[in-house]
């Protein structure tokens, strides 16, 4: 929007225009946001490409479970165009693109891009995608891989040969290499940080001021600044005079909401992510048991 208020679309000189592009997955079109952003944008024929990544999984969600429809074409129920394109097709992606952005900077709106792909690999760390789909699955989508594809058209044009390939790959994994060295030196963050920039202190969960659960608190470490200390244990003993053991974030966490929650009736988390199956986080299990049928 503020480039369409600064005048810097549908200009003569297609330099003078600008235009944004915005990536997101396939799991992110199921949320609200995205479709706001739908809306918005065309609501004010905003200069921007909705670029979606469909690699079909969002975790373990399959997007035949997710959308009834393509989801190119949920473009045409907010009055913009979509397209889908085959999103291992690396030139084909790139024309698209272009096409795509050129209308945004002539000042013609927003359009949505489906990218149709697979993801190879597991969402995070600790997923596991052998839980939920097929071996022979992801074999049909390995042999399309997308740059094996671009590099086999591009040797047999000629426009490169294998020892160009070579140097990029040497390349590449000295800038792989840089990255590594420069994440792993990082500094530690304060754990206090967290709080700060991410997460609210809240009563009704941490406790605190305010009052919240009572016996429940997490309590900074000063030393390690790697976990938390949360009560009913054996180890140190808070002001009070209370037990209070040590424990990790995310099991105080967990603790927190399984308090709060509780295995209620009222209570209930819909959504995979959070039943017993789920592939990443996994959830208190009070809210787990009590979420049976909604997972
Ligand atoms: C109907 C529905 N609502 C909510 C979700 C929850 N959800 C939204 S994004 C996401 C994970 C991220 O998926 P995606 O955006 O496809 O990222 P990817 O790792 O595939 O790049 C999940 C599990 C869902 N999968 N389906
Ligand atoms: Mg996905």
């Amino acid at each position: 929007m503020g480039m369409q208020r600064d005048g810097l679309i549908g200009n003569e000189r297609q330099d003078d225009n600008g235009a944004a592009i915005v990536y997101f997955g396939d799991g992110a079109t199921s949320q609200g946001d995205v479709n706001e952003a739908f809306i918005f944008a065309a609501s004010y024929q905003s200069p921007l490409v909705f670029f979606c990544q469909n690699n079909q999984w969002a975790i373990s969600e399959p997007i035949v479970l997710q959308s009834k429809i393509p989801l190119f074409r949920r473009a045409s129920g907010f009055g913009f165009p979509g397209i889908r394109v085959d999103g291992n097709d690396v030139l084909a992606v790139r024309a698209v693109t272009d096409w795509a952005l050129d209308r945004a900077r002539r000042g013609e709106g927003p359009t949505l891009i489906e990218a149709y792909t697979y993801r190879m690999g597991a969402h995070t760390t600790s997923d596991d995608p052998t839980k939920y789909r097929s071996r022979d699955e992801t074999e049909f989508w390995r042999a399309r891989d997308p740059i094996q594809r671009v590099t086999t058209y591009l040797l047999g044009t000629g426009a490169i040969d294998q020892a160009w390939l070579d140097a990029l790959d040497a390349e590449s994994e000295e800038f792989a290499i840089g990255i590594r060295e420069g994440c792993v030196s990082l500094p530690e963050p304060k754990l206090g940080d967290w709080f700060k920039y991410v997460l609210r202190r809240h009563a009704g969960v941490f406790g605190g001021p305010a009052g919240g659960i009572p016996g429940l608190r997490v309590v900074l470490l000063r030393r390690r600044h790697r976990r938390v200390r949360a009560p009913g244990g054996h180890r140190d003993r808070d002001r009070a005079g209370s037990v209070m053991p040590t424990t990790t974030m995310a099991k105080a966490l967990n603790a927190g909401l399984r308090r709060a929650l509780g295995p209620t009736r009222e209570c209930c988390w819909p959504g995979r992510t959070s039943a017993s199956s789920a592939a990443c986080f996994g959830s208190p299990r009070g809210c787990r048991l009590s979420s049976a049928g909604t997972g």
